[in-house]
């Protein structure tokens, strides 16, 4: 089916430990995603690049932050974005980005009268408070800020509309700090750490919460972070973790996606071009975003069901 898909970039790389993430969106731009996707027959649009003025905001007890300024100018500048495709899809950037999309989409699908929920694919599950971070990487935060989990006034803006975090799927998790074991149990966040992923595989959850989003009648968020992949696959990430997801898991999440036609958003997070090897993982996220939005091997789908 043919959608309306625009590509907004948001080159934030301060939530990041190291710089690079700045470049994404090009990357992305340069290994073909807009052409691949007109391929499949969708109506591609590009906003360019997004840029944000950092804000005043005053300094955060918690030494390790850095960049506090210009992350709080991201979350406003992102959450304000409004769009008429039926997808947008954010190039990132690092994962810091998600703290103003998914408010931003949020509050879209409540201006439908649809709740959101989000698939976080990643090898971590970014529930840090401005407290707890204790890299002070702020890429770490933003689950707990559009849970409304932590109050991260004054120093952010309030989410413009919040997540409730029995909504959220997190997949592919592998590295997770102390505090964040206990404040995903204490949210109710659904996770399926690589584990789970091992002994029962990847469809099965997967396909759980597409039923559930399905029948909440729900926006549906993809908030794609490259280091759900396996590293050996997919070396352009600062925050490599071994034992992520295969190629052929990613392009069946991506593939069931399509068949489920859920999605409404996505952000492509965390791509480092300087950390690339010859553009590689660039081309392997132009081609998993392919096998969400049409891409099969056969000139129909290999299941009818999500
Ligand atoms: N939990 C770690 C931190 O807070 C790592 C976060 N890094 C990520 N998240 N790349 O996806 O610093
Ligand atoms: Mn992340
Ligand atoms: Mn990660
Ligand atoms: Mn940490």
């Amino acid at each position: 089916m043919s959608k309306r898909i625009e590509l907004i970039g948001a080159p934030v790389q301060i939530g990041a430990g190291r710089g690079g993430c700045l470049m994404g969106p090009d990357a992305l731009r340069t290994a073909g995603l807009a052409r691949t996707l007109t391929e499949l027959g969708h109506a591609v649009s590009d906003r360019g690049n997004l840029d944000a003025p950092e804000a005043a905001v005053p300094a955060h007890p918690n030494p390790a932050i850095h960049d506090l300024e210009r992350s709080a100018g991201w979350v406003e500048v992102l959450q304000a974005v409004e769009t008429e495709a039926d997808v947008p899809i954010f190039l990132g950037g690092d994962h810091l980005m998600a703290a103003g999309t998914v408010p931003a989409m949020a509050a879209r699908a409540q201006a439908r009268g649809r709740p959101l929920h989000v698939l976080w694919l990643d090898a971590h599950s970014d529930i840090h408070t401005l407290e707890s971070t204790e890299s002070g990487n702020l890429h770490g935060t933003p689950v707990a800020y559009f849970t409304g989990q932590a109050d991260f006034r004054p120093h952010f803006p309030a989410p413009r509309a919040t997540v409730a975090p029995e909504s959220i799927c997190m997949i592919g998790l592998r590295s997770v700090d102390p505090f964040e074991k206990r404040a995903l149990t204490r949210a109710g966040v659904e996770v399926h750490d690589m584990r789970a992923i091992d002994e029962h595989g990847i469809a099965a959850p997967l396909r759980a919460f597409l039923d559930r989003v399905r029948d909440a009648g729900a926006d549906l968020h993809v908030s794609f972070d490259v280091d759900f992949l396996d590293p050996g696959i997919a070396p352009a990430v600062g925050t490599t973790v071994p034992g992520g997801a295969t190629f052929r898991e990613a392009h069946l999440v991506m593939e069931m996606l399509n068949d489920a036609d859920l999605v409404t958003s996505l952000d492509l997070a965390e791509l480092n071009p300087f950390l690339d090897d010859r553009g590689r993982t660039a081309k392997l996220l132009v081609d998993l975003v392919a096998s969400a939005f049409g891409k099969s091997v056969l000139d129909r789908p290999t299941r009818s069901r999500t």
